[in-house]
């Protein structure tokens, strides 16, 4: 296939542009280097030497033999240059990691929340207006997130995207406008039950998830309207930093965010572990989360390229998630394996103290995915990365500063 990798030079993307090139598939990046812009503005780098896109791509034709492409678009802001993109080079799928995608970040002040908002949501609608425009028969391939669900179900498990509802219609019986014409029926019709199938109610927790919610809208209907090939991956929250690939020479090197906007939480947890900084947990710690190696992910976005929904289907969505762990449980857990202190710090976010979390993942079993497990790689990943370059880290970045609501900013915690 030639696929388009809209923000390949991004964490998501460039592990994921490696593993498909591998694969033998024709890869072209596209990205505006947003990340690395963000990087300068808040003075945080990644943990990880990361190369420019350049020197990441040469290295890889060196390693391999195989070429990735590049193309400079901002995809956010120049719909003519993605629809000429589009328009030459004729993909077969894109696979979109174009999106502002930290939740802190989203939520630093009014100028984050409204780049956030303009940034994916005119993204997401961009490509698809340029598919369709550009008439090229493309698949998309989304990322989407978990947290479109919110978090607690009541112990229910969260489907993948869809909930199966009956709505009883009382038909005539309750039709108060032909009782006024005709006076009440003899013979009430039966209430009638329907069964449907809705997108799970939406829950974000956060600007950004927020613009994963509307995302989904836009898919539904240009699915509707123009028949477009989607595939939405509702996907937990990444750990680790390696892939088979990027582990192959220093210069291909995965970033790693440990930074209080953009680190997640469990790679904070092992950077912190690894400097002797305390375990930032957020309140409780009681926030059940989903979580996945980026391992897996690179896997569950070639199994979506490798079963695209046919013309007309509605999006197909995936839980992009292996496993759901407790933060105060995965704190205990890097805590014992690395003799770490644990702190509980006031929480900077407007969440659930606690929440249980249950999810379906099915599909990507069926499918074969094989995942790594918590317990298998996290020592690894303490080794390999937390330590070897735990000289890079700037200690001063660790603290998680962004705060969800004006109270807490003027110094009222948040209710959740
Ligand atoms: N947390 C801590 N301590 C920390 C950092 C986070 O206790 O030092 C807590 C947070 O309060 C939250 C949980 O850990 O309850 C997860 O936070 P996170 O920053 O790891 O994850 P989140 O903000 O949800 O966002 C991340 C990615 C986002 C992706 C999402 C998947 O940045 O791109 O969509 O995970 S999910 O969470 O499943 O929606």
């Amino acid at each position: 296939m030639k696929i388009a990798i809209l923000g390949g030079d991004g964490f998501c993307g460039w592990p994921a542009s490696l593993h498909l090139s591998d694969q033998g598939h024709e890869v072209i990046i596209v990205d505006n280097f947003s990340r690395r812009v963000i990087d300068e503005e808040l003075e945080a780098e990644s943990l990880t030497p990361i190369r420019s896109l350049s020197e990441r791509r040469a290295a890889w034709r060196e390693v391999s033999g195989r070429q990735i492409g590049f193309a400079f678009i901002d995809v956010a802001q120049d719909y003519e240059g993605l629809l000429e993109f589009f328009r030459t080079e004729r993909p077969d799928a894109v696979v979109h990691f174009a999106e502002q995608r930290a939740a802190p970040y989203s939520m630093k002040s009014s100028k984050n929340k409204r780049y956030t908002v303009d940034n994916n949501v005119n993204a997401t609608h961009h490509v698809l207006s340029a598919i369709v425009e550009s008439g090229v028969d493309i698949h998309l391939v989304h990322l989407g997130t978990m947290g479109v669900y919110g978090y607690g179900t009541a112990g229910m498990k969260i489907p993948e995207g869809y909930l199966d509802i009956e709505v009883t219609a009382d038909g005539d019986a309750n039709d108060d406008t032909k009782g006024a014409a005709n006076g009440p029926s003899e013979h009430p019709a039966e209430p009638r039950r329907i069964e449907q199938q809705i997108l799970y109610p939406s829950n974000p927790g956060s600007i950004y998830h927020l613009t994963k919610v509307l995302d989904q809208h836009l898919f539904a209907y240009y699915v509707k309207n123009d028949s477009v090939r989607i595939t939405d991956l509702h996907q937990g929250i990444i750990w680790g930093t390696h892939t088979a690939q990027t582990q192959l020479d220093e210069r291909l090197i995965n970033r790693f965010d440990y930074d209080g906007d953009y680190g997640t939480v469990l790679n904070r947890f092992l950077m912190q572990a690894a400097v002797g900084h305390p375990l930032t947990v957020h309140g409780t710690g009681g926030q059940t989360r989903a979580f996945i190696h980026l391992q897996d992910m690179v896997r569950c976005v070639q199994i979506a390229l490798e079963n695209p929904p046919a013309a007309g289907e509605r999006v197909k969505i995936f839980n992009q998630m292996t496993e759901t762990h407790r933060v105060r449980d995965l704190a205990e857990l890097i805590g014992r394996i690395t003799g770490a202190e644990v702190a509980m710090v006031p929480n900077p976010r407007k969440e659930s103290a606690e929440n249980d979390l249950h999810v379906v993942n099915d599909t990507f079993l069926d499918l074969g995915l094989r995942p790594t497990t918590l317990s298998e790689g996290l020592l690894l990943e303490v080794e390999h990365i937390a330590e070897k370059y735990r000289d890079r880290a700037d200690l001063s970045k660790i603290p998680a500063t962004s705060l969800w609501t004006a109270d807490q900013q003027a110094g009222v915690p948040a209710a959740a």
